[in-house]
Order: C-alpha cells, then structure tokens, then sequence
C-alpha cells in the first residue's frame, strides 16, 4: 500500500501544477505606459501562452507600442495605432516566444516580454 502511495504522489503534484497552468494561462498581464523611466510598468513580463497583455497610458502624451521585428518587415508580432492618455492596447494569442519591443513614438522606450509556453516539461529557451 505504501509503495502505491509513493507511486501515485508525483502523478497526483504533476497533476496539480498543470491544473494550476491551465488556470493561469487565461489570466490578463497588465503593463502601464508613464513618461519616466523606465516607461513600461512592468518593464520585463513574463506570461503564460494564451494570456492577455494589456497596455494601458497612465501618461498625458501619444504612445504606441510595436514589437521590434515590426522593424524587420518580415513579420510583425504585434502593433498599436496610437494611444491616447487613458487608452488602452490589448493583445492575446502571442505565440510561446521573447518579444522586445519599444514606442513607435519615442524609440528609448523598451519593454519586453516572454510568452511560455503551454505544456509542462517543454524545453524552456535561455535568456
Ligand atoms: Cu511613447
């Protein structure tokens, strides 16, 4: 019996923490856009695949938000029009992945995120 226990418990916590994953990837990230350095609140994100990232412009001026390869032209991960102070930029479905990205406004302004990816045990990429 006891043997059965010792058995069971890493199926039973492997469990768990995937339930826990599976709640954790609908929840929403929110960033806050401000004047000051360092411009993005928080400036390094990391969320769950399938998460939304919301932006929202706590500042009194026009920002945008653009993902660096939106400079590339080859593809583009994700791209705001401009927001007015209060206005917010809302984005889902961001592929498992590291996305930097800056204003289209104001250059000096950088932020980044790391989407994770969706299953338990898939190779984690390095920083
Ligand atoms: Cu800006």
């Amino acid at each position: 019996m006891a043997v059965t226990i010792a058995t069971m418990l890493p199926v039973l916590i492997l469990g768990l923490s995937y339930s826990f994953k599976v709640f954790a990837s609908s929840s929403t990230v929110s960033i806050q856009i401000y004047q000051h350095p360092p411009f993005f609140s928080p400036l390094n994100v990391s969320a769950d695949a399938g998460s939304v990232i919301q932006w929202e412009n706590r500042g009194r001026e026009l920002h945008s938000i653009l993902a660096d390869d939106c400079l590339r032209r080859s593809k583009c991960a994700f791209e705001s029009r401009m927001l007015e102070p209060g206005e917010h930029f809302v984005i889902s479905n961001l592929q498992p992945g590291d996305y930097a990205y800056h204003c289209g406004i104001h250059p000096f302004m950088r932020g980044f995120i790391r989407v994770k990816g969706s299953s338990w045990g898939a190779p984690s990429s390095s920083i």
